[in-house]
């Protein structure tokens, strides 16, 4: 199989000397930054992620900042989540949609104060956009990509390893809501978050220089808890029902196709570029919805759109798959026209390899 080549335009991260050195096999590029995929094998990690701790370089997810006395009138415009609840100290998944209610992007906001936020953002080009609506709407803001890169603790052990590095007060941090901890005399945003349901923490590492010292620090202090280098999880991801925008969505599905209907409060949500298109699709509903599928048989790696097949005719599709060994089964994310997407469908799925019995699930395998 050929490789993908290496060069400026593929950027590495202030982690990637000790990704490099605890073996990566495979990456991956998002946000035009290296993300690992595979340090053993996706199957060893998983295992290994369920039970012990990692360390992720999850630097990929670059912070888009807005600052000033509009950043939050700005933020607002680039959601239908209702942002007047978030208050300094706390994190939100929120949908960003375009003027026709399309997803541009589904990040993690990190909000630091009244006039500052951080977004989190999946692999698209946000930047642009929120630069392009600052500038549009003439918005008293500066919109910028800060030298911020988060790196993940994932795992049962991740609190364990968390309270060695920056004490025991790291256990008051609740789900989606972040301290502020001091690491080398510097203050980072440590939240209790992260692309997994293991459980774990995300620092967000301001100033590339304290990449590495804080990457040693982790794996000296949790050497006895087995802690190794890991990466967001194929296997772990799609069991856990954690989307991956430009596989699982794109600028061609609303929030409520995406099954983020509950992330979205498009009545209150005053100013948002895509209110009136979301206002109309939301009164008739989705006809189309993301749903979880198990898949029979041997499956080959889902890297294209697998066509979904009921009574012949085309019904959805599958975007990612995997094998679970804890539930047994091929695990997949599809997303299924209203026809077939009650729960017990039988459906039929065309991978590159072939055609393969599936099913449309009442829950994800968590
Ligand atoms: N953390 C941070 N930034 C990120 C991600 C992250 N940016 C890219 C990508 N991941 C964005 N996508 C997601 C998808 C799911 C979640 C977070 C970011 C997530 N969802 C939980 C769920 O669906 O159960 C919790 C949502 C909630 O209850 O608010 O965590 O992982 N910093």
């Amino acid at each position: 199989m050929a490789q993908i080549s290496f060069s400026r335009r593929v950027r590495r991260t202030p982690f990637s000397e000790g990704v490099e050195a605890a073996g990566v096999k495979a990456y991956t590029v998002y946000n035009r930054m290296l993300l690992p995929t595979v340090f053993e094998s996706v199957e060893y990690d998983y295992r290994h992620l369920k039970d012990h701790v990692q360390v992720w370089d999850v630097a990929v997810e670059r912070q888009v900042e807005l600052r000033g006395p509009d950043a939050g009138r700005l933020m607002q415009m680039l959601t239908p989540r209702d942002l007047r609840g978030v208050l300094p100290g706390r994190c939100a998944y929120v949908p960003i949609v375009d003027e026709t209610g399309g997803m541009l992007n589904d990040p993690v906001a990190v909000k630091l104060a009244e006039d500052r936020w951080w977004i989190s953002i999946a692999d698209s080009d946000l930047l642009f956009w929120v630069k392009g609506v600052a500038q549009g709407y003439r918005l008293d803001v500066l919109v910028d990509e800060p030298d911020v890169s988060p790196l993940a603790v994932q795992g049962p052990k991740a609190e364990e390893l968390m309270v060695r590095v920056f004490g025991d007060t790291i256990r008051d941090v609740r789900f989606f809501r972040f301290g502020m901890f001091e690491f080398e005399g510097r203050q980072l945003a440590v939240a209790r978050s992260g692309y997994s349901k293991q459980g774990g923490f995300e620092i967000y590492v301001e100033g590339s220089d304290l990449g590495m010292p804080l990457w040693n620090r982790l794996f000296e202090a949790g050497e006895d808890l087995q802690v190794r280098a890991g990466c967001p999880n194929l296997i772990e991801r799609i069991e856990s029902g954690l989307l991956s925008y430009g596989n699982d969505m794109t600028d061609d599905n609303t929030p409520h196709e995406c099954g983020l209907g509950r992330f979205c409060d498009t009545a209150t949500a005053i100013g948002c570029v895509g209110r009136d298109a979301l206002l109309r699709v939301a009164k008739e509903g989705p006809v189309q919805q993301i749903r979880p599928i198990s898949i029979e048989g041997e499956i080959p790696a889902c890297d294209r759109v697998w066509p979904i097949y009921g009574n012949g005719k085309r019904v959805g599709q599958v975007t990612s798959a995997a094998w679970s060994p804890d539930f047994e089964t091929n695990v997949a994310i599809g997303m299924v026209k209203m026809t077939h997407w009650d729960p017990g469908t039988t459906i039929e799925v065309e991978t590159q390899d072939g055609m393969r019995l599936a099913r449309v699930e009442e829950t994800f395998w968590n």
